[in-house]
């Protein structure tokens, strides 16, 4: 078992995200059994949910002539389109139903402001709203973050460059996160990860 300092925060397992959901990630529910596996081995379990009210505006149904996955500019820079999903209370916005979710000790959920999209677990879109985790987790000291879950190249990868310059020693485990790679957004995540200093394993 890991120290308490020690967190596994896992990203938004969610219905929307997994296999027939409205923004379903290739292969997501792989990461599900890995995800469960990993929780025994921590004492601090975190996990986040993306939770949008209807009508959202990262939702490329609220922009007339756009489709999803087309990239717009909102005031606070570039934030690309999704299909609806996540919406609050729905079934896709719940946990996959074999994620274990007894062993978590928090849920943080994010993009609940209509105007603004949040993919990290720390910062809104704008690099600047806080979502309070870091206070939950500096009251907790924790100083480690292990990161899996959907998707890598999105909220994964925006929640770990964003720890990692808090000062949290991070680390992403591939084996346990999936991807959506819109026009090679996989690699250029990866990329901007270890620029960032978060170790990537398998
Ligand atoms: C996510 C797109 C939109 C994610 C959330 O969890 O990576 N991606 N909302
Ligand atoms: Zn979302």
């Amino acid at each position: 078992m890991r120290p308490e300092s020690d967190a596994l925060l896992v990203i938004d397992v969610q219905n929307d995200f997994c296999e027939g959901g409205a923004l379903a990630v290739p292969d997501g529910d792989a990461v599900v059994p890995a995800i469960n596996a990993l929780m025994d081995d921590f004492a601090t379990v975190l996990l986040t949910q993306d939770w949008h009210p209807p009508r959202h505006s990262s939702f490329a149904s609220e922009h007339p002539g756009k489709a999803p996955f087309d990239t717009v500019e909102m005031d606070y820079g570039p934030q690309v389109l999704w299909p609806d999903h996540c919406v609050q209370g729905s079934h896709g916005a719940a946990f996959h139903p074999d994620l274990r979710t007894d062993p978590a000790q928090l849920v943080i959920r994010k993009g609940f402001r209509r105007a603004i999209d949040s993919y990290s677990a720390l910062f809104e879109n704008d690099h600047a709203t806080p979502t309070g985790l870091e206070g939950y987790l500096r009251t907790r000291a924790v100083t480690r973050l292990v990161m899996v879950g959907l998707a890598t190249d999105f909220c994964v990868q925006f929640s770990a460059v964003d720890a990692a310059k808090l000062g949290f020693e991070v680390t992403l485990l591939g084996r346990a996160c999936r991807g959506i790679d819109l026009d090679g957004s996989l690699d250029a995540a990866r990329a901007a990860m270890r620029g960032a200093g978060v170790r990537l394993e398998d």
